[in-house]
């Protein structure tokens, strides 16, 4: 039942600060994802690169702007669900610096978290997986994760995942 004909490039990114040992995270109010907890992203658009558009989501949905010399590719992620035939692919990056005032949108509404208080419970279930990967800066990482299904919006969020 994971059979896979098309994939689609979104991005993601976790916004560190390094001093205060906090992670920006923000609440998806509604869509894909709705109710948790999770970095800042979405789909990549035609002509834009995968850089630019994590820095553009970015923007969009915390209300933050990273120079892209400033913003660093943690890692890339497969999303395969069951009874979907559209993979998600995921260019998740880290920055340690931004400008700008943090600003809640329709979207989403940001909140900074202590690194030893990260809301794993109300996050995707992936997220346990490679985000201390990420906040250790080891060596970029690669996932595959199968979600057995799909979160309903407004209902149960969560999902199980599994690597292979
Ligand atoms: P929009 O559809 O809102 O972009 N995303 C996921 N993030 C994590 N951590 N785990 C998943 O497991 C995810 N699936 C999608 C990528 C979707 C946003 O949600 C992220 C994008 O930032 C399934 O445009």
């Amino acid at each position: 039942s994971f059979q896979i004909t098309a994939k689609k490039v979104v991005t993601l990114v976790m916004v560190i600060d390094k001093e205060q040992r906090k992670i920006l995270l923000g609440y998806k109010k509604r869509g894909f994802g709705a109710h948790l907890w999770n970095g800042f992203g979405g789909k990549v658009e035609p002509g834009e690169t995968v850089k630019d558009g994590a820095i553009r989501e970015l923007k969009e949905e915390a209300g933050i702007t990273v120079k892209p010399e400033l913003i660093q590719k943690a890692g890339v992620l497969l999303f395969f669900f069951e009874h979907d035939p559209v993979g998600l692919e995921c260019h998740v990056y880290k920055a340690y610096e931004y400008e700008g005032q943090i600003q809640e949108c329709d979207e989403m509404r940001p909140q900074w978290f202590d690194i030893a208080d990260i809301p794993y419970d109300q996050m995707w279930e992936d997220d346990k997986i490679w985000l201390p990967t990420l906040l250790n800066e080891q060596d970029p990482f690669f996932g595959k994760m199968h979600f057995k299904r799909k979160p309903v919006e407004g209902g149960d969020a969560m999902a199980t995942a599994s690597t292979t």
